[in-house]
């Protein structure tokens, strides 16, 4: 269809005629952006309508991966990619005045997720796609996704997110395809031929819609589908408050919940979870019944993940389908159910694992609810077989315990494979989070250590990089990420100082891009040390910002004191209701006032905190990076991904033996990272047996003494009495998360990665190194495990 820039030209400009009814001079740049994305979904519902076809009749498994987030950003440009048509479109609308960059500027971010976990599920959609597997993705289609920030006075401020405020140009309502999903009311059981049958009545509907979006493969036809579901009225309610209902109903899919670890056990979310589940299943059945297979084969033909515990309701709900509307005994069901369904666990912390007050879950799905106490009656009565007497382990173990349902044990005991997402993190789940189930089910236990895209963060993000790379090893990187190591072989050659021109260029663009957006002038020949990220305290970000504060106060001692120079990067959303995130936010702010308008300090360093940090300013910010922050506390972090973009990219990694940035250690060598601070086993030590003494640390460390006195002694002058809590949470809370501990080895380190950077050669070499070594970490690899291990999914190639 686009074979030539004349034949793109032609279909553009009718389409923008077509749907706007406008002549192409007098279109909005709105408009011009709106007719390109109808053009290029027009374009693949063909190969669309072929892949579902064939899906259909090939007899393959399906796989379907369900997540409350898909943190997508930008379609159009990847599409443009993928779809192998960037060029003529370019060159197409370079001649009828238009710069694809300013069109791409129009397209706002789909945000529907919170960081780390809902980007990992948008990279699989693209290598699901890319590999030519069956693999679609089930989520929310939430009216506003992750909140905008902006920065007011230093202060995070929250703005609804507006994505579909000019309509969503990649989705496709499935109208006809909406489920009918119950809440509320109670179940009856009566005998019918001799078999008990439990019915839900005097349910409250909601009517669940889908709204399809495509997903491309990277030059394959393969285009698999991407269902957020919407909830609406229904018409099989009869209510008597009408108005009531068409607002709470209309309310489940608002917001995305905008906690990173946190719950707040809202009922609201439960519903959530519950309508992407009871739809997502109901359609997921529906299709493979129409294959006109006997239901017994459903976990031959199907798997379906779990992305965390929020759609854990799959075991209970497949149960009922299974049970209730296919008839079949409980054995049999269950045997289905564990094998059709497999379970991530992406974190340790214990406030993000997932519990829901009986009385809340009873009320609003009795029948699930049946189902899950029959679930852990059977569960529990194994273990007391296995344990006999052993009350306090199978206390431990109960998915339903102090009156709470438990959605990790749920989770694990409904699956038949549960993985963690880095080495590390998983044997912490093996060995000490999740022991007592690995000692029952060790083989369900292995890990899946995370990746990305290369496609969108290394080819889209980076195009010039991504060029000499092509140009020096030629193309098959791009279907087999390890074959980057062969760019080892240019470890001494020109191939360098390219390599380091175009990060130069990257770096100037992003310069550029601060200086618009927060007035600081930035130099792009100091080191850009970035940290970007969610605001958490595991995170340490505190580390980062209070190792400034020593540098600031070193300079302001010493004014010749010699170091590099270095522009600080931040970006980091703060969950609304995580008030000591907020105020770390806060202190960045601060400390960047402080820092940037001193003349004395100004030359060797700034801070820089970018506002509303997101996959398409992540875009901008990977390429230009130098130093990559990776220092949450040992133990914390279970995988990552930032780091492996960062690394994708070129920039060297400070950081904890932590997640992923142990795999990073084991690819690129100890001399090619920067690492420093407590290891995991050092902290859990330091948990499991105290011994750790904040106090001592203020005390015997005078750098640490300032700083942390700065917090509190009028040394940030608008502020008195702003950063009390940090303080408190360092001194009076004993430093939850080692940042006293590490601050030292944090500062020794940070002090060779200006001494190395000032030998240019060999830091590109070691950046170089990192390139070469970061195949590894293309979601590509990542899911060909998943379907090799867990899933037994092998591709369909599309003709
Ligand atoms: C997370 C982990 O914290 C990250 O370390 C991990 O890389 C990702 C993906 O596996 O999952 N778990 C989690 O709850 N979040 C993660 O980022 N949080 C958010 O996505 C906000």
């Amino acid at each position: 269809m686009f074979s030539s820039v004349p034949e793109f030209k032609e279909a553009y400009i009718r389409k923008l005629e077509m749907a706007y009814g406008t002549n192409f001079e007098e279109s909005s740049r709105r408009e011009q952006f709106q007719t390109l994305g109808i053009l290029i979904r027009e374009y693949v519902s063909k190969n669309w309508i072929k892949t579902n076809e064939m899906y259909r009749t090939s007899g393959k498994k399906q796989v379907y991966y369900l997540s409350i987030e898909f943190l997508l950003g930008r379609l159009l440009r990847h599409n443009l990619m993928n779809l192998g048509v960037e060029d003529v479109v370019g060159k197409g609308l370079k001649e009828l005045g238009i710069e694809l960059d300013d069109l791409e500027e129009f397209e706002a971010d789909a945000g529907l997720g919170n960081g780390g976990l809902g980007r990992l599920a948008a990279c699989f959609l693209d290598s699901l796609a890319s590999l030519s597997l069956p693999g679609h993705g089930c989520g929310i289609r939430y009216k506003h996704g992750l909140f905008e920030q902006t920065i007011v006075d230093g202060y995070q401020v929250e703005l609804p997110e507006q994505w579909l405020k000019h309509g969503h140009v990649w989705e496709v309502r499935k109208g006809d395809e909406a489920e009918e999903i119950p809440f509320w009311g109670e179940v009856e059981s009566t005998v019918e031929n001799g078999r008990l049958v439990f019915k839900h009545i005097n349910a409250e509907i909601v009517t669940a819609v889908p709204y399809d979006m495509p997903v491309l493969g990277h030059h394959n036809k393969t285009v698999n589908t991407l269902r957020l579901w919407d909830a609406e009225p229904s018409k099989f309610t009869a209510n008597t408050d009408i108005l009531k209902y068409k607002k709470e109903t209309e309310a489940i899919c608002e917001f995305l919940y905008p906690d990173d670890t946190h719950d707040e056990g809202k009922i609201l979310r439960l519903k959530q979870q519950y309508l992407l589940v009871a739809a997502s299943l109901r359609a997921i059945t529906k299709s493979f019944k129409k294959k006109n297979r006997s239901i017994l084969e459903l976990h031959e033909h199907t798997s379906i993940h779990i992305n965390d515990t929020h759609p854990a309701l799959a075991v209970p709900e497949l149960m009922r389908i299974l049970m209730d509307d296919e008839g079949l005994g409980w054995d049999e069901a269950w045997h289905l159910t564990v094998n059709t369904l497999s379970y991530t666990n992406h974190t340790t912390l214990s406030e993000a694992l997932e519990r829901w007050p009986v009385r809340i879950f009873k009320t609003l799905l009795p029948r699930i609810y049946m189902i899950v106490e029959e679930i852990n009656e059977r569960f529990c009565k194994g273990l007391w077989d296995r344990y006999p007497g052993d009350w306090n382990r199978i206390e431990n173990m109960a998915i339903i315990a102090h009156d709470e349902v438990r959605m990790a044990p749920l989770s694990i005991v409904g699956s038949h494979s549960i993985n963690g997402v880095a080495k590390l993190h998983t044997d912490i789940l093996k060995e000490r989070e999740m022991n007592l189930y690995y000692q029952i089910f060790p083989e369900r236990f292995n890990n899946k250590t995370n990746g990305i895209t290369h496609r969108r963060w290394l080819m889209k993000a980076n195009p010039r990089l991504t060029d000499l790379i092509t140009d020096s090893i030629g193309p098959d990187w791009v279907n087999d990420t390890m074959q980057l190591e062969k760019l080892l072989q240019f470890r001494d050659s020109s191939f360098l100082e390219k390599m380091a021109e175009i990060k130069h260029g990257n770096k100037e663009r992003l310069a550029s891009r601060i200086l618009e957006k927060t007035g600081i002038a930035v130099d792009p020949h100091s080191i850009f040390d970035v940290q970007v990220k969610r605001l958490h305290a595991y995170k340490r970000q505190l580390l980062n910002v209070l190792h400034i504060m020593y540098l600031y106060n070193r300079i302001k001692e010493n004014p010749h004191y010699d170091m590099y120079p270095r522009t600080f990067i931040f970006g980091a959303k703060a969950s609304p209701g995580y008030y000591f995130a907020k105020k770390v936010i806060k202190l960045i702010n601060s400390v960047a006032d402080k820092v940037n308008h001193d003349p004395e300090v100004n030359k060797k360093m700034k801070v820089v905190f970018l506002e509303n940090y997101r996959v398409s300013l992540g875009e901008e910010i990977f390429p230009a990076a130098d130093v990559s922050e990776q220092i949450s506390t040992a133990s914390k972090e279970a995988s990552g991904t930032g780091n492996m973009k960062f690394m994708m990219n070129g920039a060297l990694t400070v950081g904890t033996l932590d997640g992923a940035n142990v795999e990073i250690t084991e690819l690129v060598g100890r001399e090619n990272i920067f690492l420093f601070g407590l290891s995991a086993a050092e902290v859990l030590e330091y948990q499991r047996n105290g011994g750790y003494h904040a106090q001592e640390y203020y005390h015997y460390d005078r750098r640490i003494r300032t700083v942390v006195d700065q917090l509190v002694n009028g040394f940030f002058p608008d502020t008195y009495n702003e950063f009390t809590e940090i303080y408190d949470s360092l001194l009076a809370s004993n430093d939850q998360y080692f940042v006293f501990r590490d601050f030292s080895s944090y500062a020794d380190i940070q002090e060779e990665i200006g001494r190395q950077f000032g030998d240019q050669t060999a830091w590109n070499k070691k950046s170089l190194i990192n390139i070469a070594k970061s195949g590894f970490f293309s979601s590509d690899r990542t899911i060909l495990e998943y379907a090799d291990d867990i899933w037994h999914a092998e591709p369909v190639i599309i003709k």
